[in-house]
């Protein structure tokens, strides 16, 4: 189709995945134990478990990725040929500090993505960069209760440092902490532990345990935006939101109410790491919760001195929501406030199809942030079939692409959104986050490879992959 709108000169084009994801190699290098490499495959509606170090015989999908350890040059290649020009990855900080609390970092993990990006560069390629993508040292889990010690915080400067000291001609755009929001959910051990490294008990306060160990991470990413910006002023330093606008189901006054409540709980992130302050709702939340919450007064003026310098978002759906007699409070609980939204369709795993919500969502955060927007994961899980052909016409996947790109498009072009770039997440294929799953395909390049690791890890293109390279070709004007 040509219904597309070409995007500004210099927009970045590319794909996004994080290092646990597909990299395996998870020994190799001298690397430490993460977070990632103590969860267990799940699969639809099967929630990972986590084990209390690694077990024999469990299934550990984390420990082989897709074999991008060994195989980045070839995949490189392939990124080339569908023409991105940035590649959004992490730095898996286990590479660089295998316990997180060493004082000295693992030169060979620093030499592998020091290889890595110089392999993009060369292909025309620039890195992207995420410190902190849900797989942080189990040794910080295990020895010092994750980001709800303050300690954290040291621990991540000393990373950060590390990378943007080593990396500062490589990389220009950074992002501090994968999808902090997600944590907003803490009712779900899940984010709890990919977020911030919590293993709570039922002694525990949880939801204050997610305040806290979010304050510190938004202050260890305040320092690390003026950090960085004293290594190289050029760095361009963002926060990274999970986006899931949340709809009131219908016009009704509370319904209108519990959406907006749900959006502040959801989204107060974002108004701490742009805007450098909380919002007085959450302030009085806290204190008729009694929440105790350690923010001295030195964090607050980090946090004013260290807004990001743009908003990376991921966009995959959005959530409806109704208020209910017996939450006159309008309290956002995750696990059960979300309700069915008739208007729109869902994928295999639920997740709710919303084109128009993308051009919502990035109008909400520039009217609230009034910062630049980097889509940087949108995409589609889906189960891809190698037909009689041997090809996988994906044509659902080019359609949810299609429809997203589109709204993107009109939310620039006509309602003046600034947006550095897009980043299709898993453009390869890679194991699924919150499922362990191989079978959970974003790709527009095939990876032969099932759940238990089996397979020949033999790449191939999908025919989304033909179609992406159009899209990038034309600037985003050949939908
Ligand atoms: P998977 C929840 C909701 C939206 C995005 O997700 C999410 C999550 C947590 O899983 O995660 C992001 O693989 C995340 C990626 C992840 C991707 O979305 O569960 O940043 O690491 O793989 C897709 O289908």
């Amino acid at each position: 189709m040509t219904d597309g709108i070409a995007m500004p000169k210099g927009f970045l084009w590319g794909g996004a995945v994080a290092a646990h994801q597909l990299e395996g190699g998870w020994q190799e290098g001298g690397k430490g134990v993460s977070i990632a490499d103590v969860m267990t495959a799940g699969a639809n509606g099967v929630a990972r478990r986590v084990t209390d170090g690694i077990k024999q015989g469990e299934i550990y999908p984390n420990h082989w990725g897709i074999d991008f350890y060994h195989r980045y040059p070839e995949d490189i290649k392939l990124f080339a040929e569908m023409g991105m020009t940035c590649f959004r990855t992490s730095i898996a900080w286990t590479r660089i500090f295998p316990n997180g609390d060493e004082t000295e970092p693992n030169e060979a993990g620093l030499k592998f993505y020091d290889d890595l990006f110089a392999e993009c560069l060369k292909n025309g390629i620039q890195p992207v960069v995420t410190l902190s993508h849900f797989e942080m040292p189990y040794h910080l889990v295990k020895a010092y209760g994750g980001w709800r010690n303050r300690k954290l915080i040291d621990f991540f400067l000393r990373f950060a440092k590390v990378c943007f000291k080593r990396y500062r001609h490589q990389v220009k755009y950074w992002m501090t902490f994968n999808e902090i929001n997600n944590q907003a959910n803490w009712r779900d051990p899940h984010p709890l532990l990919q977020n911030s490294g919590l293993q709570l008990t039922d002694a525990d306060d949880w939801e204050s345990a997610m305040y806290q160990a979010a304050h510190y991470e938004m202050v260890a990413s305040a320092l690390a935006v003026k950090l960085g910006h004293e290594i190289n002023p050029d760095f361009q330093i963002g926060a990274m939101i999970a986006m899931c606008p949340v709809y009131p189901l219908t016009a009704k006054p509370a319904d209108v109410m519990m959406a907006e409540r749900a959006m502040q709980t959801r989204y107060y992130y974002g108004d701490v790491q742009a805007l450098g302050h909380y919002p007085a709702w959450l302030l009085n939340y806290w204190q008729r919760k009694g929440f105790d919450i350690d923010i001295t007064t030195a964090d607050k003026a980090i946090l004013q001195a260290g807004t990001v310098d743009y908003v990376g978002f991921s966009y995959y759906m959005s959530f409806a929501t109704k208020a209910r007699a017996d939450n006159p409070n309008y309290v956002y609980d995750e696990q059960h406030a979300l309700v069915n939204n008739p208007y729109v369709e869902k994928s295999d795993w639920g997740w709710q199809i919303d084109p128009i919500g993308l051009r919502y969502s990035m109008n909400w955060m520039t009217d609230r942030w009034h910062k630049p927007l980097f889509i940087v994961e949108n995409g589609f899980g889906a189960h891809d079939k190698v037909t009689a052909d041997g090809h996988i016409h994906d044509d659902y996947r080019i359609k949810y692409f299609h429809d997203h790109i589109l709204q993107m498009e009109k939310a620039v072009a006509l309602d003046g959104v600034d947006l550095i770039g897009y980043t299709p997440w898993g453009h390869i294929d890679l194991i699924s986050a919150s499922t362990g799953e191989m079978a959970k395909r974003y790709g527009f390049i095939y990876v032969d490879q099932d759940d238990q690791g089996h397979g020949t890890l033999a790449r191939s293109r999908k025919d989304s992959f033909y179609w992406f390279k159009q899209v990038i070709a034309s600037n985003g004007a050949d939908l």
